[in-house]
């Protein structure tokens, strides 16, 4: 069995948190090497792109969020083996990608700055995105984004969704998706009562 280590910060959300759940449910077994914000220097200089998330397996680094969650949905049996299927799960992974980085580039920002940017994304671009994933889940069958079933991309949307509605985004309102695409709302309470993502979220330190 290879040795698997997961380096990313100490938070219950971003770019690592799908692939830990991915992980979890797999019951496969990885070190969470996870750090506090200013140890990022230090952390980033070990790292190839001086970016996380990083995995590490046995002695090899590698690096990009979405290929590591597809790499550990195979692993996990939580990708596509349908050609079709699995294209449905990487187009909703690249547009919850999407949004990750219209996020991204708000953090960091203050006061006014901080509050157009978001503003800005509240009345465009975050609407539209969500509009477009409550459409595609209706449209592969209500309750999962591909295969009929959980795949990483329900990890990548449910990660994604319960970071908009958490509060702790500032300037995106917590009714956002109940405003505008409210059948996601039901959906990330159905993703988060699957057992072993309830059971996840129970352990200390995880949430
Ligand atoms: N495309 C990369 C983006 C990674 C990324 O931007 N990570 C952030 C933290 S979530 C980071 O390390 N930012 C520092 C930087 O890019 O300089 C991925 O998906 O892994």
């Amino acid at each position: 069995m290879d040795r698997l280590k997961l380096t990313y910060f100490d938070v219950p959300g971003g770019r690592a948190e799908p692939t830990r759940l991915a992980l979890h449910i797999g019951g496969i077994a990885f070190e969470d090497y996870r750090f506090q914000f200013n140890e990022f220097p230090e952390v980033r200089k070990n790292t190839p792109l001086n970016q996380v998330p990083t995995l590490q397996i046995n002695d090899l680094q590698v690096t990009q969020s979405d290929a590591i969650i597809r790499y550990v949905g195979k692993l996990t049996g939580l990708y596509p083996a349908d050609h079709l299927q699995a294209l449905f799960c990487d187009e909703v992974i690249s547009a919850l990608e999407d949004v990750n980085i219209k996020i991204g580039a708000t953090f960091g920002l203050t006061g006014y700055e901080l509050k157009n940017a978001r503003t800005a994304l509240v009345s465009g671009p975050l609407p539209r995105y969500l509009q477009w994933l409550q459409k595609q889940l209706e449209s592969h069958g209500g309750e999962y984004f591909a295969d009929n079933r959980l795949t990483i991309a329900d990890l990548k949307a449910f990660v994604c969704l319960r970071g908009l509605k958490s509060g702790k985004l500032d300037h995106i309102p917590t009714d956002l998706l109940d405003q505008v695409a409210p059948k996601l709302v039901a959906y990330l309470q159905r993703i988060g009562s699957i057992p072993a993502i309830a059971q996840y979220y129970s352990t200390p330190g995880a949430a």
